[in-house]
């Protein structure tokens, strides 16, 4: 705790992953060098994010990019850019990816490290240039290292990561993570090509007044779901939702606020899905002050059984998710 008060806010991301790993007597520097370099597989997003604009005008007059390839859609690009990083870092055995059906064996056999990930979250938003994000778990395999990867590495409870970040692409690029030692906030500058500490030791209100869900599925959902909304416009609450969680949950880690993304007859377990959007954020949400449940249970607590489940989703401002899940 003394570590974080004392951290100068303006420190790259660089030297705070550093002095952090010195906090450890017996680190590797292994999941350092991992948070590096999904940091690095950040900036190159950036890039892509703020060039997407154009890549749409280029494409209509047929041009392929650089290395001759098919234009690709910006989750696809994100994608493989992850996968690129993390398989060159050395770190990671095994990846598993929103937009991957399986597990991603990286022919690392001696990665320590399980990455779970939704490279580009809020696509609905890609095209009208609205903040999109990338979200990221890191778990240690509990599988032998030098051997293959078993269902049970990549099927881990939330409450087993070591690490959990996102990157939200908005007015300006930020990381956000947690080692499980609170959380900090980064800026991106583009001009340095670093990220600068600009949020030290985020604390989430315990109490907020901003409600974010997606109301046209109003009628859809369950009754203390549609009571809760009632409370919130009888308290005159705001309401925000941009549809791209990422920037959704940051604005509410910052000012205080709940996101839900409760069942509704169309989808009777929510729309997101566990291991690459729940369970980051649901870490980051308990480290910064704030709760994470399923509308029952704590999101951290509830054991995967395939890759792409989904649950609900209630985050955000403790005494926000209590009220909200409260029968
Ligand atoms: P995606 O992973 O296909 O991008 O879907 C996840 C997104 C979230 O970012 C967002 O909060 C939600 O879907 C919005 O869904 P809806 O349009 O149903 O409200
Ligand atoms: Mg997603």
């Amino acid at each position: 705790m003394q570590n974080r008060i004392a951290t100068p806010v303006g420190i790259t991301l660089d030297r705070f992953i550093k002095k952090k790993q010195n906090d450890f007597a017996f680190a590797t520097g292994e999941l350092s060098q991992l948070l590096r370099d999904i940091a690095l597989a950040g900036k190159i997003i950036h890039r892509e994010v703020n060039r997407a604009g154009l890549l749409s005008i280029s494409g209509a007059y047929g041009t392929e990019n650089v290395q001759g390839e098919e234009q690709q859609k910006l989750d696809v690009i994100a994608n493989i850019r992850f996968i690129r990083a993390l398989k060159n870092g050395g770190e990671v055995c095994a990846i598993v990816s929103e937009e991957d059906e399986e597990i991603l064996d990286v022919q690392n056999p001696n990665g320590r490290y399980i990455v779970a990930m939704d490279p580009l979250d809020g696509s609905s938003n890609i095209d009208v240039n609205v903040s999109i994000g990338t979200i990221f778990s890191i778990f240690r395999r509990v599988s032998p290292v030098g051997g293959p990867v078993s269902q049970e590495d990549v099927l881990q409870k939330g409450s087993e990561q070591v690490a959990a970040g996102y990157l939200l692409y908005g007015s300006s690029t930020m990381m956000v993570y947690t080692t499980g030692r609170g959380v900090n906030g980064f800026t991106y500058d583009p001009s340095l090509g670093e990220f600068f500490l600009s949020h030290a030791n985020i604390r989430i209100p315990k109490d907020g007044n901003i409600y974010s869900i997606n109301e046209g599925s109003y009628e859809s959902f369950e009754p203390h779901v549609i009571k809760y909304i009632k409370f919130c416009k009888k308290q005159n609450y705001t309401a925000r939702y941009i549809g791209s969680l990422v920037a959704d949950f940051h604005r509410n880690l910052l000012k205080g606020g709940i996101y839900i993304y409760p069942a509704n007859k169309k989808s009777v377990n929510g729309k997101l899905r566990l291991n690459y959007e729940c369970n980051a954020l649901a870490f980051i949400c308990e480290q910064a002050g704030g709760k994470a449940t399923d509308g029952k249970q704590r999101i951290l607590d509830i054991q995967p059984k395939s890759l792409h489940q989904r649950v609900p989703f209630y985050v955000g401002s403790t005494n926000m998710v209590d009220a909200a899940t409260a029968d």
